[in-house]
Parts: C-alpha cells; structure tokens; sequence
C-alpha cells in the first residue's frame, strides 16, 4: 500500500454512523454509503475506512450485531470502488467479516487490545493493521489524561504493541502506527504530538494520523466541526513535512491537494547544489 513512496496516503473517512462528531448519519444507508465512497475514490483518495461505531469522546459502545448491521454493507458498497478498504474496528469478528468481503487493513483504535481474539484474525488473513494508541476507552479516555512524557509514553506502548502483535504471528511489512490524536489527550497533548511526530519515525513503521476536524483544532479556533477545514489543512502539511505516510480525513478532495501540495515541497528531490 506504500508501494510508491513519494506520495502521501489519503485515506478517506466512511461513518456508516448515526452519531459521529463530524458526520453522523450521512451516509448511512449502503446507498449513501457508496455514492460516498465513489465520490472519495473521484476526489483522490489512497485508502477508504469504514467505521460502524463513533468512537468520539464519551461515545457508548453499539452492540456486534449492530455493528455488523451498519458496517457490512458499508464495506460491500466501498469494495467496487477498486481502493484498498479500512474496517474500522476494535471486534474481531467484525473485522473477520469485513475482510472476508474484501477490506485489507483493519484500524483498530484500542491498538489490538479491545478483543483478545482479534490479532489472530489480523495475523491469519495477512491483512495490514493500524495499532492506534488510546489512553482508556472513548468513555473514558479525557478524564484527566497524564503522561510522564506523552511523546516517550507513546513510543513505549508502541515497543510493547509491536512485540505483542510479531508475537502473535503479525508480519513486520504489515504493521501501521498511529499516535491517535484526540484519543486520551489534552489539547496541548496533541499539539505536542504534532510537534514531535518526527519522533515515531525511530520505531521504524509506517505512520498515520487523523486529525480531521477533532476538537483540538476546534478549541485553538473557537469554531465547530463544520468550521474546521482550514485548521485541518494546517495539520495536514504539518504531519506532512514531519514525514507521516498516511493521514485520515473527510474532506477527501481538499485534504488530498493539501497532501499534494505539501508533496511537492517537502518530497521533492535534495538539492544538488
Ligand atoms: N479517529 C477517529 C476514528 N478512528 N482511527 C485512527 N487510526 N486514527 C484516528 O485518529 C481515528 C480513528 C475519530 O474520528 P471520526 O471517525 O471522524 O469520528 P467518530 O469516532 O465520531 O465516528
């Protein structure tokens, strides 16, 4: 999925959602479902996630069953577009079922650890996996969030993630990492984790990060969701110049000529004078 490593990897965002933050309940149906997922594919995306489940802050776990309701065909409608599909899920069987119906990464935002069962799933079907890091559970997760070092706190349980999943039969060529912004972190916290994402590129992965309209960029504006895109651009080309592989986004087609843009500048050939 890195084959050509000049260009940034888009990879747009599909809620088959009632609820998520950002937007809950448009595409919910697998009509919607595809015409999105086609106009994504159209505006430039690399990668398509789905997700059946908000995990925004405070967010009450749904059931397998319902679940499986929303993100299968969701799934099923994204597959024709021909894009590599992202389930986007912590159940293993959830995951199971999508990959068995053509998803080929599967974004686990509690980094392996919600479901026993689901690094045997990632490591028997070969599938990429995105080993995000969360501090708690979305119901949890900002009641008072410390860390000793949040960038060296990060990287620790990235080092334990890791030896968790080659453990458990995981290829190495097969392993993302993402830091989770928003997940568990004050608004400083992810400030300061866009500041040094650098810092990750030690463990020797392929990283992505999401920072799509999430509050942070809402609480530095003092503006809602739908007012985000400008503040998203800007964490975009910053995750960029400091070398991320991937960044998850809605707005597929102004997010990817930011990528593009950003592209141009940063990964352009060293200069030979
Ligand atoms: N953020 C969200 C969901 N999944 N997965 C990864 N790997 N990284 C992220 O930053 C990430 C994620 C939350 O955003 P969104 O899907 O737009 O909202 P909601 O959880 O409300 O559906």
């Amino acid at each position: 999925m890195l084959e050509d490593d000049t260009a940034t990897r888009v990879m747009g965002i599909l809620n088959a959602t009632p609820d998520s933050f950002y937007d809950g309940g448009r595409y919910y149906t697998p009509e919607e479902a595809a015409a999105h997922a086609a106009r994504m594919a159209a505006d430039g995306a690399h990668i398509l996630d789905i997700g059946a489940e908000s995990s925004r802050p405070g967010a009450t776990p749904v059931s397998l069953e319902e679940e499986l309701r929303r993100a299968l065909p969701a799934v099923e409608a994204a597959v024709p577009t021909g894009l590599p599909v992202s389930i986007d899920t912590w159940r293993a069987e959830t995951a199971r079922r999508a990959l068995a119906l053509g998803a080929v990464m599967v974004n686990d935002i509690t980094g392996l650890r919600g479901d026993p069962a689901m690094v045997e799933v990632v490591a028997a079907s070969g599938c990429f996996c995105v080993i995000m890091h969360m501090r708690g559970t979305p119901r949890t997760m900002q009641d008072d969030p410390t860390y000793t070092d949040v960038i060296a706190d990060i990287s620790a349980f990235f080092e334990e993630r890791v030896t968790y999943a080659l453990d458990n039969g995981i290829s190495e060529d097969r392993i993302w990492l993402d830091p989770g912004f928003g997940f568990g972190k004050t608004v400083e916290q992810n400030l300061a984790l866009l500041r040094h994402l650098d810092a990750f590129h030690a463990l020797g992965f392929p990283l992505l990060i999401g920072t799509s309209n999430k509050s942070t960029i809402g609480a530095v504006l003092d503006v809602p969701p739908e007012d985000r895109s400008g503040g998203t651009a800007a964490t975009v080309a910053i995750a960029i110049v400091k070398g991320v592989h991937c960044v998850r986004v809605h707005d597929v087609k102004t997010m990817a000529r930011v990528a593009r843009m950003s592209d141009a500048v940063v990964r352009a050939a060293p200069r030979s004078d």
